[in-house]
């Protein structure tokens, strides 16, 4: 990180360091909540809303660049304050309603508080991404008591997955040229809506075959 940052603080670069482990510990509280509750949630209703969950820890380097973006050099404050993502945890859902009945049962739980929530399900971004985002607030408890400690959650479908991770790949391949961008951003933009047609339809068979 001295390195990156291009100075030896230290006793701050510690400070920064003892907090990542705090978050990762974070995410590792918020982990095992939702694989409890997905476990009762097959325990009584025979379905299981999480397909699988995705952890990561945001690296020190694309930390130090989104500080940048946000107009601040690397400074431990300047991270508490405006950086809610060093720990983020991606749950990838089997059906529409299944983001909404996690997100439930998640946010209910009193130890948790919903500091951020950004819906770009109901309103999608212009790129057609499609995605429910929280940012909640968990106690950890440290050899010194327990801090509150920030945790990132993306709810989204396989559907939305599957299209972002091709979105994601058209934005950051540094090869692909601008004439393909843009045909495949609009095509993956149609895609988005059509996906979620098919989405609420599957849903909707989902629902009828669970009654009977
Ligand atoms: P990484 O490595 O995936 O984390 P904020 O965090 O609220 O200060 P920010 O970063 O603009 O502001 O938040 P936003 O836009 O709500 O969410 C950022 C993350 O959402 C991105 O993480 C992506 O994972 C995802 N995302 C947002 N928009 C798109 C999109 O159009 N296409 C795809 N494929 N993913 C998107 P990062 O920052 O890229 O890094």
């Amino acid at each position: 990180l001295s390195r990156i940052i291009g100075d030896d603080r230290s006793n701050e670069i510690r400070q920064f360091f003892t907090y990542y482990q705090q978050c990762q510990a974070g995410a590792n509280e918020i982990g095992t909540k939702l694989d409890n509750l997905d476990s009762e949630f097959q325990m009584r209703d025979n379905h299981n809303p999480i397909h699988h969950m995705e952890t990561r820890m945001k690296a020190p380097q694309s930390l130090v660049r989104k500080l940048a973006k946000k107009g601040y050099d690397f400074n431990f404050n300047a991270i508490k304050d405006n950086i809610f993502d060093i720990a983020g945890i991606r749950v990838i859902t089997n059906y529409l309603n299944d983001i909404d009945t996690v997100e439930q049962a998640l946010t209910q739980q009193t130890d948790i508080t919903v500091i951020k929530r950004k819906d770009y399900i109901t309103n999608p971004k212009p790129s057609g991404y499609r995605s429910l985002h929280l940012v909640v607030s968990v106690p950890v408890f440290r050899t010194d008591g327990p801090v509150d400690t920030p945790v990132e959650i993306q709810l989204r479908t396989v559907g939305m997955d599957m299209w972002a991770s091709l979105e994601h790949k058209l934005r950051y391949k540094t090869k692909v040229d601008s004439a393909k961008i843009e045909k495949y951003g609009d095509q993956l933009k149609q895609y988005s809506g059509e996906l979620n047609h098919i989405e609420t339809q599957m849903q909707a068979i989902f629902e009828d075959l669970q009654e009977n």
